[in-house]
């Protein structure tokens, strides 16, 4: 009788994803990342043995593709956190494609080349959605379609940095293009886009005509660039659709991003197509930092006969000055007094600012964003854009963070200087005889 119910609990348990280990960077062969893609079920899990830390898979034989599998893909950390081992696509082929869900965490996606085709490091190429956290994308390109890096519906970008990446100037999406005729959500969270050009949406381009809302909560945006000399601009984000597209961006800090075309939206640019019905294309602004050294427009709508709108949550800082942007806590002509992009801690890059800046506890203090792009907390009148400016812990400062572990580790080592002198002084004094 016990056997009987021990058979049938097990038989009725489902069946548990399986852990695949790559213990080799080869291309492909018993070991490989190839390997082990080829040999896992829908639902497992494929790991990096440890030993590969810092390693990159070369790609010779061509893209990966997953089929209809949903994988879990990880790679390794360093003693930082970054992602530590790399796949490249040596510049000749896609990285991966994903005929189901697919989850990448810890890894470094570069030079992955698509061609004539979509996506140059990972195309969703099915009904499924990807998901990305702590992934690096780095110089991956198509050479004549759209989405640089990433193409499809997206689920989630979590601590990734999108760096250089790019399509051709008729082409749209220099980092990522999301697609489809779906209605989703795409959360884009410690995010920073960098230095990612296309023709229509240097770092981001949505399309569509399903209901799609993308909430891009303490990323940064920085140095993107839209090519596009026909029409459509965008440097940061591009949006063109049939359907319906929310664009909410929270604490964010877009600085630098450019237009060809110079009244197309240096930083934003919406098109909404009435072609299949009343279509809506709308940018949302909250406690975030707008900036570059020009004088152009900044935000455009693209005249597709449809509900294209741009408005404030209030308590941004804009070097600009939109006739929308008209929150009673807004601050319009104004410059945020941005730090270069840099590593300011955390997994992503960011802008510095320090009290000095009109974004200094310029943010929604009623807001709901309790830590900053680097997961440092804010305070409680958190400073517009995704750096929080954080208190100095022996006073006199004004400097960095940066700054004051170091004069704080130099006191330190002082202290146990002194006390290493005296107690040699102690030990070799001289005795009277
Ligand atoms: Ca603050």
């Amino acid at each position: 009788m016990r056997l009987i119910i021990l058979i049938a609990a097990i038989v009725a348990l489902p069946l548990s994803a399986a852990t695949v280990t790559v213990t080799n960077l080869n291309d492909a062969g018993a070991g490989s990342l190839r390997d082990a893609v080829s040999s896992a079920s829908t639902g497992d899990d494929i790991v990096f043995d440890s030993s590969l830390g810092g390693g990159t898979v070369t790609l010779t034989t061509g893209e990966i593709a997953t089929g209809a599998k949903a994988l879990t893909i990880t790679g390794l950390t360093d003693a930082g956190g970054k992602p530590n081992l790399t796949i490249s696509g040596n510049d000749a082929s896609r990285i991966l494609d994903a005929g189901d869900n697919l989850s990448v965490s810890n890894l470094r996606f570069m030079d992955g080349n698509a061609g004539l085709s979509r996506g140059g490091a990972i195309r969703n190429n099915g009904p499924s959605s990807i998901s990305c956290n702590n992934c690096v994308f780095e110089s991956n390109r198509t050479t004549g379609d759209q989405s640089g890096a990433l193409d499809g519906d997206i689920s989630n970008l979590t601590d990734c940095s999108f760096i250089s990446n790019s399509t051709p100037m008729n082409w749209a999406g220099g980092a990522v293009s999301l697609i489809g005729s779906a209605s989703s959500t795409t959360t884009i969270l410690r995010c920073t886009f960098s230095g990612n050009s296309s023709g229509r949406g240097g770092a981001i381009y949505v399309e569509g005509s399903g209901t799609r809302t993308i909430n891009i909560t303490n990323s940064t945006f920085s140095g993107n660039q839209a090519m596009a000399t026909a029409s459509g601009g965008g440097g940061a984000i591009a949006v063109d659709t049939d359907g319906t597209v929310t664009v909410n961006a929270t604490h964010s800090t877009f600085s630098g991003n450019t237009s060809a075309l110079t009244t197309d939206g240096q930083c934003v640019w919406l098109r909404a197509n009435n072609s299949i019905g009343p279509a809506t294309a709308q940018f949302m602004a909250a406690s975030s930092i707008f900036t570059d050294s020009s004088v152009d427009v900044m935000f455009a709508p693209g005249g597709g006969g449809g509900t294209e709108i741009f408005t404030s949550a209030d308590f941004n800082v804009c070097s600009d000055a939109p006739a929308w942007m008209t929150g009673a806590a807004d601050q319009t002509t104004t410059d945020p007094l941005l730090a270069a992009l840099a590593d300011n801690g955390g997994l992503t890059q960011t802008h510095a600012i320090t009290a000095s800046s009109p974004a200094y506890n310029a943010g929604n203090p009623a807001g709901s964003v309790t830590t900053d792009q680097r997961t440092l907390n804010r305070d409680a009148t958190p400073d517009a854009g995704s750096f929080e400016v954080q208190p100095t812990s022996s006073g006199g400062g004004g400097g960095g963070d940066d700054d004051e572990s170091c004069s704080t580790g130099g006191h330190q080592t002082w202290l146990w200087l002194m006390i290493l002198g005296l107690v040699a002084a102690a030990v070799l004094r001289p005795r009277r005889i």
